[in-house]
């Protein structure tokens, strides 16, 4: 009864590259340069569907109401008065990146047997600190069912980004697993975004056993080289645990813990000689999504195109591939909008293991409702957004006017003041 659900964030109508997130060096690059919203979330939507002809079951998450109207009203101000970088801040659709909406405990792990969720407080940048009201309201919608448990953000200020640093291993989703609450002490330049206290408050919070949790340090070095988030650098699924080799601050004594806790994990690592940090970091390699395949239980990795691109990314895939690893297959999508922000395929996912029929159907899809959404997509979506233009009363409506209608359409309306 229990599957892996993968909720994407849908990429709304105000995605745009204004460079608001130091340390993630793709957002960084592209900082002033010209967005397509409507091609954004239509390669969203490819990349759900994609995920649904592997067989997988595929959920949604939704814009949030931007710019954050409220939020703006809390600082005294409102869109038209409020400073460029203020307005900046309020109307990031920096949403869409679902990894960071909340930590998920499969049922399996917890004291209660529920599946508990805590949404992030995404505290380290202004312009991803007021996303969490608007998730929270969706996954109460989402997640209302008694089998799970939802909970409120960890208090500032103990930065919590929720799944991007946490992976789960596991003989199989529904059994219990290990959970890894990966923290970051310090990145050089960068900030470390995610701290232990919040780690370890959403581990206390989730009723989770301590003798199947860990927590582990991220590398310094891999946030300084611009991996702000540990799936930057590292996915797990099932028993298979996929990493960088200079992902972990501790990578000896983490393996080493690991092993012993779990005799038949399976670490594929990707040695730096083969493959650099700056690559894997800028391939985006490990966002993939690392999924099992429900026809033949063996597992693919969905990865963006720039890893296809990326020769020493590639070279290495291909020979990984050809052995006899548990990763059995290569699946490419293009999320090149969502790329040039530093979100690759899985920062666009949250993965909640559950029963889908436990779940509110406003928030699953197949092709048939992608079908709807990709209408609404291109018929109100801009098409560009030059960040030049981010005052112009016009282009605001427009947004604020896209959103409704997508909302509308899928019988969401309840979320418009969210
Ligand atoms: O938080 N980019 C996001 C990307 C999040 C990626 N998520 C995971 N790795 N799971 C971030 O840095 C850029 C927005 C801008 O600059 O306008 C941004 O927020």
């Amino acid at each position: 009864m229990l599957r892996e659900i993968n909720f994407d964030g849908i990429i709304g109508p105000t995605h745009n590259y204004a460079g608001l997130s130091h340390g993630n060096l793709a957002a960084t690059r592209n900082a002033g340069a010209v967005s397509h919203p409507r091609e954004a979330a239509l390669q969203g939507v490819a990349k759900m569907r994609a995920n649904l002809a592997l067989g997988l079951a595929q959920g949604i998450l939704l814009p949030h109401g931007r710019p954050d109207r409220r939020w703006l009203a809390s600082l005294s101000t409102d869109y038209a008065a409020a400073a460029p970088h203020l307005k900046a801040q309020a109307l990031s659709a920096s949403a869409m990146w679902a990894a960071n909406a909340a930590t998920v405990s499969p049922a399996p792990d917890t004291a209660d047997r529920r599946c508990h969720l805590s949404v992030a407080n995404l505290v380290t940048m202004p312009h991803r600190s007021h996303e969490w009201p608007g998730t929270l309201a969706q996954l109460r919608l989402a997640f209302a069912d008694d089998d799970f448990a939802v909970h409120g953000p960890v208090p500032a200020p103990f930065g919590d980004e929720g799944a991007a640093n946490h992976m789960r291993l596991c003989a199989s989703h529904e059994a219990p697993g290990i959970e890894i609450f990966v923290y970051g002490v310090s990145g050089g330049g960068f900030p470390a975004r995610q701290h232990r206290d919040a780690s370890t408050a959403v581990a206390r919070a989730h009723r989770l056993d301590p003798a199947r949790t860990m927590f582990v340090e991220q590398a310094e070095a891999a946030i300084a080289a611009g991996a702000f988030h540990n799936d930057v650098v590292a996915v797990a699924n099932e028993r298979v645990l996929f990493a960088h080799e200079q992902a972990f601050a501790d990578r000896e004594g983490f393996y080493a813990e690991l092993h012993r806790r779990m005799p038949d994990v399976e670490i594929v690592e990707v040695p730096a000689t083969r493959v650099s940090l700056a690559d894997a970091i800028s391939s985006y390699l490990f966002n993939a999504q690392l999924v099992t395949l429900p026809h033949d239980g063996g597992m693919a990795l969905v990865l963006p195109s720039e890893a296809q691109a990326t020769p020493s990314v590639w070279g290495w895939l291909q020979e990984m591939v050809a052995g006899n690893g548990p990763i059995r297959r290569l699946e490419v999508v293009d999320v090149r909008q969502s790329m040039a922000n530093g979100g690759g395929p899985a920062c666009l996912r949250l993965r909640v293991v559950a029963n889908p029929a436990r779940v509110d159907p406003r928030f699953l899809v197949d092709n048939d409702r992608l079908d709807r959404i990709a209408s609404v997509i291109g018929d109100y979506w801009p098409e560009t957004i030059d960040p030049a233009t981010i005052g112009q009363a016009a282009l605001i409506d427009r947004m604020e006017n896209a959103r409704r209608a997508l909302l509308e359409t899928l019988g969401l309306v309840e979320l418009i003041d969210s």
